[in-house]
């Protein structure tokens, strides 16, 4: 079966970049698995996508060396069996908040004696004939840690076996800490929390991550030592370059000179 090559970068200490694909659309895939990334991962968390529309975004990149990630909805095992069934090779689990949760999350991923995950995975076995003898080797779990309550107990939780990263949602954590969100988030609270995964991850051995806004956020993620880093997200990427484009314009004296009412359309 196909190598995920995110999860053995991060196990060999290698800092490994993605994005997430909240569109769902199989040519932004296309068009990102072109672009140096490591791996993409489709929002099913905060999205519509359903699983049709996630199929189709894993066929546009199966022909590439680009894992799929895919942000479930939760550690409900029901939720994790169909997508992982879908051949999802890597699965982040939003709102982990202790070590129950984790196991619970491992082992819908993981097939027995290691976990319990249900044999009959059609489309991956469809794809990939030896997929049942590598599937738990290659299948990349990542937790997500985004509650205050989870970093209370990041010691039992990164001492669960079986979870590749443990990933910060700096939003949900913001909002759990009652401070002001924001993905590079500077408040002192924010800072304490997020240093107590790092350390916790340093200290058990467990690759840590976090949702960075910027390249540059990324970077000095790196420095500190995490090492799954997702830069924002399709979408706002696609925002954030259209916007500065059209400012650009509009900010120009092409604009004024051309446009009668003031506005460049
Ligand atoms: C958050 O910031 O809460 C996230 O879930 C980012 O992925
Ligand atoms: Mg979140």
């Amino acid at each position: 079966m196909k190598k995920n090559i995110a999860k053995q970068k991060i196990k060999n200490g290698i800092p490994s970049i993605g994005t997430w694909v909240s569109s769902g659309n199989p040519l932004v895939c296309e068009t990102l698995a072109g672009s140096g990334i490591d791996w993409i991962n489709i929002e099913c968390e905060h999205s519509s996508i359903d699983l049709g529309e996630l199929v189709h975004c894993m066929r546009a990149v199966e022909h590439t060396n680009i894992p799929v990630f895919v942000r479930v909805a939760g550690s409900d095992p029901l939720i994790i069996k169909r997508v992982v069934d879908s051949g999802a090779l890597g699965i982040v689990v939003p709102d982990v908040k202790n070590a129950e949760e984790a196991k619970r999350a491992v082992d819908a991923c993981r097939y027995p004696p290691v976990g319990k995950r249900g044999i009959g995975a059609t489309r991956p076995n469809a794809i990939y004939p030896d997929y049942m003898k590598h599937a738990n080797e290659e299948i990349c779990v990542v937790i997500m840690i985004e509650d205050i309550e989870a970093i209370k107990k990041i010691d039992s939780i990164m001492q669960v076996p079986g979870v590749d990263v443990v990933f910060i949602g700096p939003n949900d954590l913001a909002a759990t800490l009652n401070v002001p969100l924001g993905m590079d988030n500077q408040h002192p609270k924010h800072l304490d929390a997020v240093n107590t995964v790092l350390e916790a991850g340093k200290k058990h051995g467990v690759p840590t991550g976090i949702h960075c806004g910027t390249p540059e956020e990324a970077i000095r993620r790196i420095e500190q030592g995490f090492v799954w880093m997702p830069i924002a997200s399709d979408v706002a990427l696609m925002r954030g370059a259209f916007s500065n484009a059209i400012k650009k314009v509009n900010d120009s004296s092409v604009k004024s000179e051309s446009s009668s009412d003031g506005k460049f359309y």
